[in-house]
């Protein structure tokens, strides 16, 4: 099997939804790794008109898909025939595709606002910052009671579903400005269940991986280059380049 190319920029979680499952099946693959201030450019947006990362070239199927949930069922679809993170059973099969929706348009899209208006925006808005904090604290609860006496969201193993919750999770410090340990006492069973998959070996070396191509553009925490703490500064440094 030819590797899959993975294209992603290194910060933001949504790409790494997509590595930790490859890894946990085990599918060859490379990092295409590149600036977030290209996301909107050639060559990514011939790839994703979009411009949002993460996409992948696949060429053992020939298919080139964007969105990082299509891109979780098609690596399911295509390379978990045996089923190590899915289930075949009608019941467990749709319960996996709805917590894969629930990600991809509760949790995805409001962590996401939550980070632009509480840490990247220069314009603090209270009440948007209060509305995805708090949309944030009411995700948190609706896990936690689905979690109630469950080690995994679907059937008794670790799934594509449980994974694909990870990497938004472990940014919570960063959205709330609360540590995450303390931020999920409120919600104990999802503080097991994260602590789970973060100590899966994929994990492990998912961090490990991106903090290397973090290193490689000299990111700091926030996905911005090191001195630069807001949307507002990271345009004015991109214009400064532009006019030397
Ligand atoms: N729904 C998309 C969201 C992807 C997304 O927003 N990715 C962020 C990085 S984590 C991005 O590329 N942002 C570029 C931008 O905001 O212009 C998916 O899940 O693939």
């Amino acid at each position: 099997m030819k590797p899959i190319t993975v294209w992603l920029t290194p910060p933001g979680p949504n790409p790494w939804k997509v590595v930790v499952i490859i890894k946990e099946l085990g599918i060859p693959f490379e990092i295409h790794s590149f600036k977030f201030e290209d996301v909107k450019k050639p060559p990514f947006i011939d790839i994703n008109p979009n411009g949002r990362v993460p996409a992948i070239v696949d060429p053992n199927t020939g298919l080139t898909l964007w969105e990082s949930g299509a891109i979780i069922q098609y690596l399911i679809e295509e390379y978990d025939k045996e089923h190590k993170l899915s289930y075949d059973t009608l019941r467990e099969k749709h319960l996996l595709n709805q917590w894969l929706h629930f990600q991809m348009s509760g949790q995805g899209p409001y962590y996401g606002q939550c980070a632009w208006f509480n840490v990247l925006h220069t314009e603090k808005i209270p009440s948007a910052i209060n509305r995805y904090k708090g949309e944030i604290h009411r995700l948190l609860g609706v896990l936690n009671t689905a979690l109630t006496g469950k080690i995994w969201l679907v059937g008794d193993k670790c799934t594509f579903a449980d994974l694909a919750f990870l990497p938004w999770n472990e940014q919570l410090q960063a959205l709330l400005d609360v540590p995450r340990e303390e931020v999920l006492a409120a919600y104990p069973n999802v503080l097991a269940w994260h602590t789970r998959l973060r100590e899966r070996e994929s994990w492990g070396k998912v961090l490990e991986m991106r903090e290397g191509l973090m290193a490689e553009q000299a990111l700091e925490w926030n996905g911005m280059p090191k001195g630069v703490n807001n949307m507002k500064e990271y345009e004015e440094l991109l214009a400064r380049g532009k006019d030397a």
